[in-house]
């Protein structure tokens, strides 16, 4: 059975390369002046604040833009407009990993480096398809393999990462916790916890074990799919291994319970001490590549620059104290509960640097007419993408990855310098330069020479940051935080305070996370029988804007891709193109067939929304703690389409 290669390019996106404006709703956009751009821009924002108060306005910064640039994002946001409803996609993303390790540990970040899994001994990549979304990361899994490391991969698909792996837990989707608990509760009843560390360093343990008791091999085996044996296999590796990596991405993440799930997998670092050693830890791989610097920064509504909490008062009187305003006591709106303030007519102005949510945010038909219904929209991107297209102003920046200076912040918490390399097209701008740009036309003249001044400010309100100056970051090739000493670093791994014997030293025990299996919202059944997971490929990136425009030879635009079974049953072949339905929406798709995947799974990417816009049919299904949809569980069904309809196509 071949399949078509098509080594493809998709749309080709406008660099975006002078400012545009619409002179009235359903209008075109048209060329203008950035005086013109600016001066539009600006007087929206003044005129919402002042008839709706600073909560009209919200802030969508960029995770691809540099630490200086979501800091002046998010000081604009609080300090200007007097809100802290600012977030970036880290909310469609990783959000759950940061609720789920600051509740365990007290702070965001992963806890370990890239360096470590090289000299770990074992492994797992849970959720994770790193040898495709991290690449570079993934070098440092197969040197850690190459040096002796065993690795297992727990995915619905036998991804190209689980191709790596000696063992591959083949889960349903949306079982992870009732995984996690059959190994804790196989660890428990083998002898294998690590009673001195869960005694000295935790707290909750007996909770911990009732809530687990109830799994057995053979209860989990029954919901998640995976064999009894498998699990007690990964349980006895995990436990008597002299030092673990717990991995995991958005598989875990982008459920309706994600930092339920974020907790279940800590759960089992806690049981059996594998964090807070050089080799031993936790790491959520982030996504974009500043989605970590932009939080640190501050650019989230529940977090000031630091990652220093909103609700502390000695924290507000620091900030308060340095940019001259006073900070409201409380958390702004996260990405989802803007889009829910969209409707409701709380939120009346956005102004979005580098984000693309008409085509990434679940429910796209319903994410579309919420932001229809802004009074202003202000895009300000390097492409004229699908969300610049629904705006009042549109804003051309500079690529912050080779067109600007500053910094970026990687999943491994390592601040590293980025430099400007080649000129901005056209009439392009810096993004800090607009932001301050319009700041100043709203009485606020911020005076940054540049971006080591920027991070300046931003070192001297930030302990984690405080000793990274731009030389240090030079000379040591970027600096991990927490760096608080202009001296010295600290360790490459976080936590080791949990193995103090002094208790004094080892601070506040981290707690067993108490969560229960909780499948997914959109339920399968007779009308919709297939279980749809979206994710990545290799070739290309996010909703493509970034890279539809050039052809890759291992590009294959979108399908639906199903096993070979499921191919049979539908009575459908590769390549032809059927109806794909969920209960939001519908879309044509031609086929793959996967024998990676297993019965009644259906795997779509997001990344060719102009041909299928895969997020016509994903679920809006949020976690409570941290507002991330459930991307990875909806239900679908496919139909073969009319024979005119197919041959036309
Ligand atoms: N090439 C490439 N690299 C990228 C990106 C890109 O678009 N292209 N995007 C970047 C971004 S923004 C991010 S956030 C990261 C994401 O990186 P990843 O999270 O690794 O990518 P995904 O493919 O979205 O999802 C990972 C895996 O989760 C699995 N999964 C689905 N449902 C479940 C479940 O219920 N349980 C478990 N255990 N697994 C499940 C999927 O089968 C998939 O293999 O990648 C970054 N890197
Ligand atoms: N079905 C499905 N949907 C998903 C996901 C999934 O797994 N499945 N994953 C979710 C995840 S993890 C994420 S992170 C989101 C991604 O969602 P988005 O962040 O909305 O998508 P991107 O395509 O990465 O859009 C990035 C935008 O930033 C612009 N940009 C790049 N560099 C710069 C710069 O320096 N300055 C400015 N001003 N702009 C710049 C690009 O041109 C592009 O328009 O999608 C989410 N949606
Ligand atoms: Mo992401």
């Amino acid at each position: 059975m071949r399949q078509r290669d098509r080594g493809k390019q998709s749309k080709e996106y406008p660099r975006l390369t002078h400012p545009l404006v619409r002179d009235e709703k359903g209008g075109p956009l048209r060329r203008a002046t950035w005086e013109e751009a600016l001066e539009k821009a600006t007087e929206g924002f003044r005129r919402i604040k002042a008839e709706h108060g600073p909560d009209a306005f919200g802030m969508f910064s960029c995770a691809r833009a540099t630490n200086e640039m979501n800091y002046v994002a998010q000081k604009f946001t609080r300090v200007i407009m007097g809100t802290h409803n600012v977030d970036s996609c880290n909310r469609t993303c990783h959000a759950p990993s940061v609720a789920g390790l600051s509740a365990a540990f007290g702070s965001g970040g992963g806890t370990s480096s890239y360096e470590e899994v090289e000299a770990t001994d074992l492994i797992v990549m849970w959720g994770s398809n790193a040898r495709f979304a991290h690449p570079i990361f993934f070098q440092h899994v197969l040197r850690g393999i190459r040096n002796g490391a065993r690795m297992y991969a727990v995915d619905p698909r036998r991804t190209s990462t689980a191709e790596w792996a000696e063992s591959w837990l083949g889960l349903n989707v949306g079982t992870d916790i009732p995984l996690a608990h059959a190994i804790g509760r196989e660890i428990i009843h083998a002898g294998l916890a690590n009673h001195a560390f869960i005694e000295r360093a935790t707290s909750g343990f007996e909770d911990y074990k009732a809530e687990v008791e109830p799994w057995t091999l053979s209860a989990a085996e029954k919901v998640t799919g995976v064999p009894a044996e498998a699990i007690r296999d990964l349980a006895h590796a995990y436990a008597t291994a002299e030092r673990a990596q717990l991995c995991w991405t958005l598989g875990i993440t982008e459920h309706h319970n994600g930092t339920d799930n974020v907790r279940a997998l800590i759960n089992l670092s806690l049981l059996t001490g594998h964090v807070g050693r050089y080799g031993a830890g936790l790491q959520p791989l982030r996504g974009q590549n500043n989605v970590q610097g932009g939080g640190d920064m501050g650019a989230i509504p529940d977090r000031l620059p630091g990652f220093q909490n909103v609700l502390d008062p000695e924290t507000r009187e620091k900030f308060e104290a340095a940019w001259g305003v006073t900070l409201e006591p409380r958390h702004g709106r996260n990405l989802t509960a803007m889009f829910e303030a969209m409707e409701s007519r709380e939120l009346r102005t956005v102004y979005c640097i580098g984000e693309n949510p008409a085509q990434s945010e679940a429910d796209t038909g319903q994410a579309v007419e919420r932001m229809q219904m802004l009074e202003h929209l202000v895009v300000q991107d390097i492409f004229l993408t699908k969300t610049a297209e629904l705006a009042d102003v549109v804003l051309p920046a500079t690529a912050a990855w080779c067109e600007t200076d500053g910094t970026t912040t990687n999943s491994e918490r390592r601040v590293q310098r980025v430099r400007k390399a080649v000129n901005p097209p056209g009439e392009a701008r810096e993004d800090i330069d607009i932001i301050c740009d319009i700041a100043a036309r709203l009485g606020h003249e911020w005076k940054f020479a540049d971006s080591e001044a920027v991070w300046d400010e931003l070192r001297s309100v930030s302990p984690n940051h405080y000793g990274m100056t731009y030389d240090r970051l030079t000379e040591h090739q970027g600096i991990q935080w927490p760096c608080p000493s202009t001296e010295k670093l600290e360790p490459t791994y976080m936590h080791g305070r949990l193995w103090e014997t002094d208790p004094d030293k080892r601070g506040m025990p981290a707690p067993f996370g108490i969560v229960k299996h909780d499948p997914p919202v959109d339920l399968t059944d007779e009308e919709y029988p297939l279980r749809l997971t979206t994710g990545r490929r290799l070739d290309s990136y996010n909703t493509g804007v970034q890279s539809g425009s050039y052809a890759s030879p291992l590009r294959r635009g979108e399908y639906v891709e199903l096993c070979p079974e499921d191919a049979e049953l539908y009575g459908v072949s590769p390549d032809e193109e059927v109806r794909v339905t969920s209960r939001r929406g519908s879309v044509v798709a031609p086929v793959w067939i996967d024998p990676g995947l297993r019965p009644g799974l259906a795997f779509m990417t997001m990344h060719f929304p102009d041909e299928v816009d895969t997020n016509q049919l994903t679920i809006e299904s949020n976690c409570p703690i941290a507002g991330t949809a459930e991307f990875k569980a909806s239900a679908i069904r496919i139909e073969k389409l009319p024979v005119a309809a197919a041959v036309r196509s």
